[in-house]
């Protein structure tokens, strides 16, 4: 399975996407592209809609304390619904599909997911710390909402000027 990042400002990520019904072997081959395809780029959280596909599919690998992203950690998560968020905290966000800029979003600090693993079982999560806030940002993408659509008037515009020129020279040197 050949998988391309979609990147801002494609309009295909601002599609919904929908669940999944199907615990079948394409999307085994979707979560084992997934992850391939975000451990190349360095990420630590992708969604289907950042590879084209509008399931509500997603998968995180949050590094440990030293950093390392073992396969141990990696978390898969179908059709999640937060059911509970709570307080609020600030962090610099990224986004494999936004690339090169990172902004202070500000999110609930503590939340609970029910979701679904790859095999259909349903299962439930409390959250807090960078895990939270990983969920809250993927779970968005799920919507068609990207971490730059938090920002305020005024660094939203600055964030639009500065991903354009870019832009402009990422085709300069091609
Ligand atoms: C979402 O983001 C996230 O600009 C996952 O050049 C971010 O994996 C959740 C990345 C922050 C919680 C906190 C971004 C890689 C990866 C880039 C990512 C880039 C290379 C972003
Ligand atoms: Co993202």
């Amino acid at each position: 399975m050949k998988l391309n990042i979609v990147e801002y400002p494609d309009k295909r990520l601002r599609e919904k996407s929908s669940k999944v019904e199907r615990f079948d072997a394409d999307l085994y081959k979707l979560l084992d592209a997934m992850y391939d395809m975000m451990m190349s780029s360095n990420g630590i959280g992708l969604a289907a809609i950042q590879v084209a596909i509008a399931k509500e599919v997603l998968i995180l690998s949050i590094p440990d304390e030293e950093g390392e992203q073992s396969k141990d950690n990696l978390m898969e998560i179908i059709n999640p619904v937060i059911t509970y968020k709570n307080g609020d905290t600030t962090y610099q966000e990224g986004c494999l599909s936004v690339p090169g800029f990172y902004e202070d979003i500000k999110r609930f600090d503590t939340i609970s997911l029910s979701y679904q693993d790859r095999d259909g079982n349903s299962k439930n999560l409390n959250a807090e710390g960078l895990l939270s806030i990983a969920i809250q940002h993927e779970c968005d993408h799920l919507n068609g909402i990207l971490f730059i659509d938090k920002l305020s008037y005024s660094r939203r515009k600055k964030f639009e000027k500065e991903y354009k020129k870019a832009q402009k020279e990422k085709k300069n040197s091609k």
